[in-house]
């Protein structure tokens, strides 16, 4: 007799996507596959845009270190928060998006019913220990019908997930290697945030996180 088990030892058989709210869900393990290659490419990408500690407008270093993909980039200094095509660290184009980055977004969006999903932007975010990011709303962008889609590689991190409001309580999810979030309709404003990065060691990454978020900026 075949025995069913929860979590099965198949991997040919995806996780359940677990739902995180109207909107919004985890589709565990969506992006393991091309999780190496994602990863490589990121470190091709930095040589060409490294990664930099960007200034918030009230003048503190993020602990995230960042870069961008795309015709689009999103950026932060003493100015504020905004897109821009050009790097302001060389004052050329962003790296272009890969076009297996924009599938894997496009086929997770379409896997969490946003489909036509074509983002023009992809934030590369990197986490060392303690790294945090506090609760926050993306809305940089001009469109908010169009989702995010969030792809975390490496080490994992504790995902915060509240409300419209910023004191609203807020969920906890672990988000590990190869973990997607999709993220638009009533859920798009939500406040999120990431908890300090605690020390670990991951076979591709070592002590980091890298995680990837596509948008349609404008
Ligand atoms: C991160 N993510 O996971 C930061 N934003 O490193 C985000 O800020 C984020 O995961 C919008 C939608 C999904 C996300
Ligand atoms: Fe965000």
């Amino acid at each position: 007799m075949p025995l069913f088990i929860e979590s099965p030892a198949h991997p040919d058989v995806p996780p359940a996507p677990r739902p995180l709210a109207p909107g919004a869900v985890v589709l565990p393990g969506f992006g393991t596959a091309v999780g190496e290659a994602l990863l490589d490419t990121i470190a091709s990408l930095a040589v060409q845009a490294p990664f930099r500690h960007m200034c918030t407008p009230g003048g503190r270093q993020m602990s995230v270190g960042m870069t961008n993909c795309g015709q689009w980039g999103w950026i932060s200094d003493r100015q504020g928060y905004r897109y821009s095509a050009l790097d302001p660290d060389s004052d050329r184009p962003w790296p272009e998006l890969p076009a297996f980055f924009l599938a894997l977004a496009t086929t997770a969006a379409t896997a969490a019913g946003f489909t036509g999903f074509t983002p023009n932007a992809c934030l590369i975010n990197r986490y060392a220990p303690g790294t945090q990011l506090s609760l926050h709303q993306d809305k940089d962008e001009r469109d908010f019908t169009a989702p995010i889609v969030s792809v975390s590689l490496g080490l994992s991190a504790m995902f915060l997930f509240g409300g419209t409001r910023r004191a609203a309580p807020a969920q906890r999810v672990p988000l590990a290697h190869g973990d997607v979030v999709v993220w638009g309709g009533p859920a798009r404003l939500f406040h999120h945030g990431i908890s300090p990065l605690a020390k670990g060691c991951h076979p591709l990454t070592g002590g980091l996180r890298f995680n990837l978020t596509f948008r349609r900026a404008g």
